[in-house]
Parts: structure tokens; sequence; C-alpha cells
């Protein structure tokens, strides 16, 4: 193990177990795949038709085009908008699913489900237009699930999806409309992706372009109605003290693992837990059942319930490695095929639940939510069968694992600062951004990825923004890092902030009875959950009467990995925020997609991407960013 792989201390722990016992890792099959293919990473290998592969010279000795003639930047554009088509469709349909849960809540028929948080419910009908006096939960409910539904249904190009409509300032809809990107419909658009890139059809790189940047629009809608809807569903998150990283595994205790994104299954899977604690006892686990989460559904269920984030992304697999992970459930998206393989190197189950996401090897429990207590005691079972089985003479739990203060949703954002001023939250927060006490906003996001030491970037650029009063924000793996880390405790408030961003953060945490500051980086959530920090975003341009292309707010993904991140990153683009890379984007092979997404995209959107690997000359780009914005603002 080196530092080159990753930062985390318990990756150091576990890798020589994995190699001492065989196992092989992420960073085991990144080694054996280098070289990496050259014409994949410049995205100009073609293989949309069967006359290829094609691939473009990209020193111009060999053919420039394709053998239908689609050159480098008509090839990119494909590459990266089908990319983006992809994300959107994960997105949306974690969205869909849970919009139809919320049909079947309101109807009746989901008896495993209740809306937990009403007065969310009655927000999100105001914001989406839907009168609710007088009228029943059920009937609010249905009428908010219909109307999501309708983002993925409607058929008028003219009308925009309801969620994005009731999304973003007027200023940045009008702007959006008139460059003919606001998606009508999530499914129509993402199918026109697939159409439109089909071999023979759109060739130009700039419409190819627009198009996808309404498919990644299309992604934000889906987000925006996960996030809400689920927190109708499940609860709205508030500021709650967990813990981070491998450490969170109990040795006494029937370990299961939830990892995914769609909520839907885990928090079943966690009321279930609660009732089947003492037949763990009886099995011997004499801490009864402990549920750690991985990747997004665990910072969804950390997020709503202080449930402990045992990792992020790329060391998925060492929480197996531990040997002491008794069961891990899995829904959809980010699960490395390989966990099948290493559960079976231990006594460990590995679950699959929905229907479009099997593993070969793992165990399959159907999961359905008109079932859901049922399946989720199946599977609650099969863990606590496992645990009988664990070999104590290969946990090797790392002894690692840091307080973390999580939950910081729009609501709870907004909650803290009302402590301050309630009848006017916003005015705190606007009012140290102008004096300079915060000097911008940064929205860390996205994966971990084997180019880069895992977490090193996000830790690096965090801090050096943290000492030069940037608020941080974060979701996603991102925010698994920084929990990982320690950074999102007050403890790294005190030793990383500035002194004016210490100062706000102590003001605003010590009045919202957190006894001190608030942590150094809010967790907002999953990735679904960044259409939060678009809802914070948005109040304040609004209450500034700006748009979001004004504001002095970045966001990075310093370690982008998927397709999804590909989509987030590039709807944030669109709404006007710059975009930091730290990993080469599939592009370069063109340099028209390049300019466009980098320059072309200031004019149009106000926001462009901004490539940068290294960490610190990261920071300082963003930190120039940050000024100009300000500069612009007056401020
Ligand atoms: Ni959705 S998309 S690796 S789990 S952030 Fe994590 Fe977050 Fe990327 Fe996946």
């Amino acid at each position: 193990m080196t530092t080159n792989q990753s930062i985390d201390p318990s990756a150091a722990a576990l890798l020589p177990v994995a190699k001492k016992q065989g196992i092989s890792t992420v960073w085991d099959r990144h080694k054996a795949m280098q070289p990496q293919c050259g014409f994949g990473q410049l995205g100009v290998c073609c293989r949309i038709c069967w006359k290829g592969p094609c691939r473009v010279d990209p020193f111009g000795d060999g053919p420039q085009v394709g053998i239908c003639g689609a050159n480098a930047d008509t090839i990119v554009a494909r590459n990266v908008i089908r990319m983006i088509a992809a994300g959107a469709a994960s997105h949306s349909e974690h969205g869909r699913h849970i919009a139809l849960a919320l049909l079947g809540v309101a109807k009746g028929e989901l008896p495993a489900y209740q809306i937990r948080d009403e007065q969310k419910l009655r927000s999100v009908a105001a914001k989406l237009g839907i009168n609710s006096e007088g009228k029943e939960i059920a009937a609010i409910a249905e009428e908010i699930a219909l109307a999501s539904l309708e983002d993925f249904r409607n058929q008028d190009h003219d009308k925009p999806c309801n969620w994005i409509a009731s999304a973003l300032t007027a200023k940045r809809l009008e702007r959006l409309a008139g460059l003919h990107v606001l998606p009508h419909n999530i499914d129509a658009v993402i199918t026109q992706i697939m159409a439109r890139t089909h071999v023979g059809c759109d060739s130009d790189p700039v419409n190819l372009i627009l198009g996808g940047i309404k498919g990644a629009l299309a992604d934000f809608d889906g987000m925006c109605l996960a996030t809400e809807l689920s927190d109708a569903v499940f609860g709205t998150p508030s500021p709650v003290v967990t813990a981070a990283n491998l450490g969170v595994i109990k040795e006494g205790a029937v370990n299961i693992a939830v990892h995914g994104h769609n909520p839907l299954l885990s928090e079943i899977v966690c009321d279930v837990a609660l009732l089947m604690d003492d037949e763990a006892r009886k099995a011997g686990a004499k801490d009864g059942i402990n549920i750690i989460g991985i990747c997004c559904t665990g910072n969804e269920v950390m997020v709503r319930h202080g449930i402990p984030l045992a990792t992020n992304y790329l060391s998925q697999e060492l929480a197996l490695i531990t040997g002491a992970v008794d069961a891990m459930v899995v829904d959809v998206q980010c699960i490395m095929p390989s966990v099948s393989e290493i559960g079976a190197c231990f006594h460990t189950e590995i679950i699959t639940t929905m229907d479009d996401n099997k593993i070969t090897g793992a165990r399959h429990v159907r999961f359905r939510e008109e079932t859901a207590v049922e399946n989720a005691r199946q599977i609650v079972g099969f863990a606590i069968d496992a645990f009988k089985r664990r070999d104590p003479l290969r946990v090797n739990i790392p002894d690692f694992k840091q307080t973390a203060i999580v939950g910081f949703g729009t609501e709870a954002i907004m909650g803290a600062l009302g402590a301050i001023n309630a009848e006017d939250p916003l005015k705190p927060l606007i009012d140290n951004i102008a004096n300079g006490n915060i000097r911008g906003i940064a929205l860390f996001a996205g994966c971990n990825n084997t180019q880069v030491a895992q977490d090193s970037s996000f830790v690096t650029i965090a801090k050096k923004l943290a000492k030069n009063n940037v608020l941080l924000l974060a979701t996603g793996c991102g925010a698994g890092s920084f929990a990982k880390h320690g950074l999102m405790s007050q403890e790294a408030t005190d030793e990383y902030a500035g002194e004016s961003l210490k100062a706000v953060l102590t003001a605003i945490g010590t009045a919202a009875g957190l006894n001190g500051p608030l942590p150094l980086v809010l967790h907002m959530g999953s990735c679904v959950d960044n259409s939060r920090a678009v809802e914070v975003a948005g109040a304040v341009a609004n209450r500034l009467g700006v748009d979001l292309d004004q504001l002095p707010l970045v966001a990075s993904a310093p370690e982008a990995m998927s397709e999804k991140a590909v989509a987030i990153g590039t709807w944030s683009v669109a709404l006007g925020i710059p975009t930091h890379l730290g990993i080469m984007p599939q592009i370069t092979g063109s340099a028209m997609v390049t300019e466009l997404l980098t320059e072309t995209a200031k004019e149009l959107f106000g926001g462009y991407f901004m490539v940068e690997l290294d960490p610190n000359q990261a920071a300082d780009k963003l930190l120039t960013v940050i000024d100009e914005r300000r500069k612009a603002l007056g401020i």
C-alpha cells in the first residue's frame, strides 16, 4: 500500500491483509489495467456501430474520421452525452421509484412506509403549486406523486418539467428556455440523446452538447424529486452526531452494511434490525445488530438517522476484508461486482435486492415495497446466520473512526441561521458573505477514482479553502471522505477554518444549540441531495435579486468517476456554477468540445468546467473564481 492509493488509514491497515490472503482489490486491478487506452482517455474511440470500432488519430498522422465520416468532435460529443444520459437515467430511475412508492403510500397500499414529515410534504406541495389547504395528507401526497410522475410523462415540449420549474430562479429558467435546454420529460430527453447519437444522426458537436445539457438538466429534475420526496417519506435531515470509517464495525455485533443509493430498502432494514436485535443477541452477538452505511445509501441513512458510515466508494471492498461484515445488502449503483467474490472468501452474505441489479455469485432477495418488512426480515435473518459462521481469527477491524456531525439539509441550514435571525434567516449568511467573513461557498461532490489517491484531493482542497474562509458543503462520496477524515467535526473547524469563517461557524453553531461551532464541512446528503445545495443558493440569489451565476459559489468534483458525476457536473455548469474537475474528462480529443465546455459555456450559462489535477492549484483557482465573482458583485 502506498499513499498514491489512498490516504485513508483503514486502507493502509487492510491492504496488506488483502495481499496476504491473495484477495485482489480495486487498486490491484487498476495497476493490472495499465497502460490504459489512450484513445478512450481522449474520448475519440467510437463504438456506436459495428463498422467500428473506429478511432481518430490524435497525432494527426492516421485517420481523422471514422468509417462513417464522423470526426473527433462528433465522436467525443456523442460519447460524452451518452454518459450524461446514463447518469440522468440512474438518478431519475431512483427518483421514479420513490415517486411510485409515495403514490403507493398515498393510496394506502404500502403499510411499511408512512409520511414521516408532513410539514415537508406541505412545503413540497406549495413549491409545486399544489393547493394543500383543507386536504388530507394522503390526498396531498397523491397529487405530489402524480405531479412528479408527470415529469416522466408530459408530451408538451414547451412545458418544462414541474420540478425544475419549481427549483430554479426565474432568471435561470428564462436563460435555459432561451437556449432550448429545459427538459419537458425526463424519459423523453434521455431517449432523445440515445436516438440522436445513433449512427447517421446528429453530428453537429454543438447541437449534441446542447442536447446533453438538456439531459443533464433532466438529471437535476430527477434528483430534486428523489430528494424532496424521500424527505417527506423518511424524514428531513437534521443535525446528528455519528461516526465514520471502518472502525464503526463492531466485533461483537451482527454487522450489516447497506450499500447503494435508494433508501426504500435501507430504511426498512434499519427498522427491522431494531426489531430483530434480540435474535442477534441470542445468536451470540453481544452488541446486537449494527447497521453501517457505504456510498450514498450510507449517506441517506446517515443524514436522516445518524447511522455510521463505514466507507465511501473506493474502499467498499475493504469493508469485507475486515472479516466482520456479516451481510452486505445492496440496492442500485456504485456496487463493485467484485464484492461477491470477496464476500465468498469470507462468511459474508452479499445480498442483491433489485430486479435490475443482480450480481453473479450473490444471493438475491427480491425486494418489493409491498413486502418490504418480510424481505428485510429475511435479509437480517441471513446476516444473523452468517454471523454464526464468522471466523473470529480472520477479523481485522481497523481502529479508525472519526466523529461526524451530519444532516445539514436546506431546512437544517435555515434552522441554524434562524437561530441567529428568526425573522430573516438568510440575512446572517448574506451579511457575512457581503462583509467577507465568508469569502465564498464551495460544494464538493462526486466519487473516488483510482486515478487519485483516495480522498486526498478532497481533503487537500477543502483544507485550503477553509483556511481562506470558504464555507464548505458536501454530498456523496466527497462527504464520505470528509466524514472519514474528521472534517465534519467541531474540532476541524477550530483547527482548519480561517479566523473569520471560524467566528461565523461558531456564532451559528452556538446559537443553534450545538455547544460550539458548526462542523467545518456541512454534510448535505447523498448525490441526489446536491439539489439541496442549489435550493440554498437559489434562495440567496433570489434574495439578492441576482442569478446563480453571479454568486461566489463554486463546485468541485476532484475525484469524479461515474456517469452520474458527468451528469451532475454538467447541470452544475448549466446552472451557472464554475465546476472543478480533478480528473481529466474523456473529451480532450476534441478541441472544440473542450472549448465548448470550458470556455463557451461561460457565455451561454455563466458556469463552466475547470480542469485542474493538482489539488493545491485547484484550490487557488477556485479562490480566484470566487474573488472574480465577489468583485463583479461589488463586494
Ligand atoms: Ni451517489 S456516484 S461513487 S456513491 S459519489 Fe460515490 Fe455517491 Fe460517485 Fe457513486
